[in-house]
């Protein structure tokens, strides 16, 4: 049995994804030999209610040098972490000479804004090129994993700060004991540590069983956030519900008696508790739906090939590694995938081996169908892709449910 790894209490699985590679390892054609998988399971701790992957992958095979995703590839999102750098400013910042630590700052599209306006930051992130990118942009940056020695370090040099964020990171850090000592040493007595990740209410609520991958080793909720920042001796004062990557909730935590916790945090607590949740039966509830959304999806997929359909895919994400492997969606199925990213682009999807073209080649000619795996970003994709469905093309999602648009 595994143990949780907040807690070590005992962990429950619920949901076997199978045999899974690295989401952001794009092979070479020809080269797809040396290929790592693991077993993708997710569980439910019985002491603490935390949602974890039930095997750790290696944090260097996952955050390397070529790390390709980079967070400045939608509108959307450069225009959210914009838009919080500045209520980090205007909340956060606020004595004289603040610092603003980011863990996992990527290429810099939150702390752009916050050098810009002059103030004393730093990112960290272990992933080389992202951070080069970050430093083109004036952003300061240490190319290292966040852990405690690395915070006891910025404190002693740096002094300490008065916000730490993080976004679509802290869920990523199985070693959280090391990153919570860290943070007792770098925040000053009244800093916050501000996080955002995917939701555990929406995965479960929009069946979007694709935020489960390699990357994501937690999946939070209120109820286990406040518990877990508890026996890291913080408070939840703060949350508030984000519409962006389909679901987040934003995690405010401070030291005891620092801040008085909004009306937010009682009412989402209450909420999940009127759902249950992270109950078992919710989650085994989860995990037949996802079931069903696998069957449903290469019944789909594989009707409108007979048909003789060109069906393609757009968004070569992480995510839809956990897709495309676990309901076996392969190049005889989704002949290509198209991506903006010059790191994917000539290279293959991880396990399933779909090649990986530019975005600009999707029009020529427009396919009958194109699967969307970035439906996070459906919104931006479909406005710009807008052509494609008035010359009768047709969009695939498979959440909340299987669906042709
Ligand atoms: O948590 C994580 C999130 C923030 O980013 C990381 N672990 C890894 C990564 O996950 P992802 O790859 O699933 O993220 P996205 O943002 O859903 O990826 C979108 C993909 O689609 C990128 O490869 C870029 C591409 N794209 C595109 O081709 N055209 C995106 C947009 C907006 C577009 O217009
Ligand atoms: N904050 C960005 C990037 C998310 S991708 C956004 O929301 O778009 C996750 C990032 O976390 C990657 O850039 C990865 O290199 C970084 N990362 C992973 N483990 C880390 C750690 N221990 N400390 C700091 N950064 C880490
Ligand atoms: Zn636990």
């Amino acid at each position: 049995m595994t143990d949780c790894r907040i807690c070590a209490g005992p962990l429950t699985e619920f949901l076997d994804l199978g045999a899974q590679p690295n989401s952001d390892a794009f092979p070479r054609p020809g080269e797809t030999d040396g290929e790592f998988f693991f077993r993708l399971a997710v569980g439910r701790c019985g002491s603490c209610t935390m949602v974890q992957l039930m095997e750790e992958v290696p944090r260097e095979r996952m955050f390397r040098r070529d790390y390709p995703y980079h967070s400045s590839g939608s509108s959307v999102m450069r225009e959210h972490f914009e838009n919080t750098a500045r209520q980090l400013l205007a909340t956060e910042a606020t004595g004289t000479d603040p610092f603003v630590v980011e863990i996992g700052c990527n290429d810099g599209v939150m702390l752009a804004t916050v050098s810009d306006a002059g103030v004393r930051h730093l990112g960290v992130d272990p992933s080389q090129g992202v951070a080069d990118q970050a430093r083109a942009k004036g952003v300061r940056v240490r190319t290292a994993f966040f852990e405690e020695a690395t915070a006891l370090d910025i404190a002693a040099t740096e002094g300490r700060a008065d916000v730490v964020y993080a976004a679509n990171t802290l869920c990523h850090i199985p070693y959280l004991d090391s990153i919570f000592r860290g943070l007792d040493a770098l925040l000053k007595p009244d800093g916050a540590f501000v996080f955002e990740d995917p939701y555990l209410g929406d995965i479960v609520e929009r069946t979007s069983f694709d935020q489960i991958y390699d990357e994501h080793f937690y999946f939070f909720t209120a109820r286990s956030v406040q518990t877990m920042a508890r026996r890291y001796g913080l408070e939840l004062v703060d949350v508030v519900r984000l519409p962006v990557h389909g679901g987040e909730v934003r995690y405010t935590l401070a030291r005891p008696g620092a801040r008085v916790p909004t009306a937010a945090v009682a009412a989402l607590l209450a909420d999940e508790d009127s759902k249950a949740l992270a109950a078992p039966a919710t989650l085994e509830r989860f995990a037949a739906e996802v079931r069903r959304t696998r069957d449903d999806l290469t019944a789909l997929l594989t009707q409108l090939r007979a048909e003789g359909h060109r069906v393609v895919a757009y968004g070569a994400t992480a995510k839809s590694a956990t897709v495309a492997n676990y309901c076996g969606i392969g190049p005889e199925l989704v002949s290509v995938v198209y991506d903006t990213t010059p790191a994917k682009q000539g290279r293959l999807t991880p396990g399933s081996h779909i090649p990986i073209q530019p975005s600009e080649a999707f029009s020529e000619p427009y396919p009958d169908y194109a699967l969307l795996l970035a439906w996070n970003h459906a919104e931006e994709i479909m406005s710009k892709e807008r052509e494609f469905r008035a010359m009768g093309g047709k969009w695939i999602l498979y959440t909340p449910k299987v669906r042709v648009l």
